[in-house]
């Protein structure tokens, strides 16, 4: 029998507990056993078993063995890999309509296809689980009908993206986790992302039983997706509003992108019990989104060759140096365009670090679809959209990827 080493706590992907892994619970298997005060009557029982069969497995009340491990507070079903693997957990943070579900879609499809970083192993660390990311994929990136208009839907603010569990007399809604396991150069993480609708980070937006945003109270990095789009001076510099808006940029200006990130990094300390000037405890990465649309009016033209670097492999984390011309030329962009964002993020943490990218690389539009914009999954080709995650995990895990990471 192989032996398996465990982590010394467990952090709950679901509702963020931390637990020894003695502690937790087992899925029931016997047929009689549904029913769960936590979950519900249409969830198995869970149970903190006392006795193991010869292979290992917990042995349910009624005598059958079982296999599937479970959060000792939400009940909500752990992949084995949660109790093995070192936890990753990075926050992806942004304005409505920014391009988050963009990029986390590109990002994963890219990951998996092996050619974004040499010699890194990604994979669903349990695909049941990670039906969301793999949703937003196939409906862009790996679409069965490569010439019909698609488009990836406003991530909802409640229903099926969430789940609920109960715990003393409150019931609880969070998002559901998306679950990969990343390995290179002999280490093993379990990654843990969530994809939020912008509004929930919006001031005033966290309602105590509903904690969609509370992995900012322990995630590693925090990838802050800015989209340079929605703000009125480069909106003017690109010929207007609706010229913006009729190639997917400016759903709304509304917010005030600097101001998400006072409010998220409020946040962050308070969930930690920090000081409210402490700088943030991890590494901040602004990630440009869409700069399709806006990188021709950066100095150099970022759009032209993203730094010198849009050879063939345009999904490829390009290396370091090519990335650091890449920050210094959008920090002189933001410094013109968006200058309190960027001092914002600055006085947070004073080594952030800048990574434009393009979820779509191509401009959707409306010419087939009416009004609503939709982009042919034949045109999809995304430029660096796994960068600003790589980035954040190289600073989060520098043996990861020793070689993006600036520590
Ligand atoms: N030109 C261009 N447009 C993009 C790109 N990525 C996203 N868009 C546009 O921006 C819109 C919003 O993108 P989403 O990824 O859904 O934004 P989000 O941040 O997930 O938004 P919420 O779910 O509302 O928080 C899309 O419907 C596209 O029209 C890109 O790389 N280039
Ligand atoms: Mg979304």
């Amino acid at each position: 029998m192989s032996t398996r080493s465990l982590v010394s706590s467990v952090t709950c992907p679901h509702c963020w507990a931390e637990f020894p892994p003695a502690q937790v619970r087992y899925v029931a298997e016997h047929a009689a056993l549904m029913g769960d005060p936590v979950l519900g009557d249409s969830a198995a029982m869970r149970f903190l078993p006392s006795r193991f069969d010869a292979r290992g497995r917990a042995i349910d009340p009624f005598g059958a063995s079982a296999s599937r491990m479970a959060c000792m507070r939400c009940h909500l079903e752990l992949p084995p890999a949660a109790l093995e693997l070192p936890q990753a957990i990075v926050s992806i943070v942004g304005a409505p309509a920014s391009g988050k579900s963009v990029m986390l879609a590109a990002a994963s499809f890219s990951l998996r296809s092996g050619l974004v970083v040499d010699g890194l192993e990604f994979v669903d660390a349990d695909p049941s689980l990670n039906d969301l990311t793999l949703e937003l994929e196939s409906s862009l990136f790996r679409s069965s009908t490569p010439d019909s208009p698609a488009m990836i839907a406003k991530t909802d603010l409640a229903g099926r993206l969430y789940r609920s569990f109960r715990v003393g007399d409150a019931n609880w809604t969070a998002p559901k986790p998306q679950l990969f396991v990343v390995g290179r150069k002999g280490k093993r993480h379990l990654l843990c992302l969530y994809d939020n609708a912008g509004e929930h980070f919006l001031p005033g937006a966290d309602a105590p039983h509903e904690p969609v945003t509370r992995h900012l109270g322990v995630s590693r990095a925090l990838v802050f997706v800015v989209d340079p789009t929605q703000d009125q001076r480069v909106i003017e510099r690109l010929g207007g509003r609706e010229a913006v808006q009729a190639v997917g940029g400016a759903g709304s200006i509304d917010q005030r992108q600097d101001l998400i990130l006072i409010e998220v990094a409020n946040r962050v300390r308070r969930l930690r019990g920090l000081s409210a000037y402490d700088p943030l405890p991890f590494r901040i990465v602004l990630a440009l989104s869409k700069a399709d649309i806006w990188g021709s009016v950066t100095d150099p033209p970022i759009a032209a060759d993203f730094g010198g670097f849009r050879s063939g492999q345009s999904i490829a984390v390009p290396p370091m140096e090519v990335l650091q011309r890449a920050d210094a030329t959008c920090r002189e962009f933001l410094a013109r365009y968006m200058p309190e964002l960027l001092a914002t993020a600055r006085a947070l943490d004073p080594n952030l670090r800048i990574v434009p990218f393009s979820g779509l690389g191509n401009p959707p539009s409306s010419a087939t679809l009416g009004t609503r914009l939709a982009i042919r999954p034949r045109d999809v080709k995304p430029v660096w959209p796994a960068a600003p995650l790589v980035v954040a995990l190289s600073e989060a895990e520098p043996a990861l990827f020793p070689e993006h990471a600036v520590g």
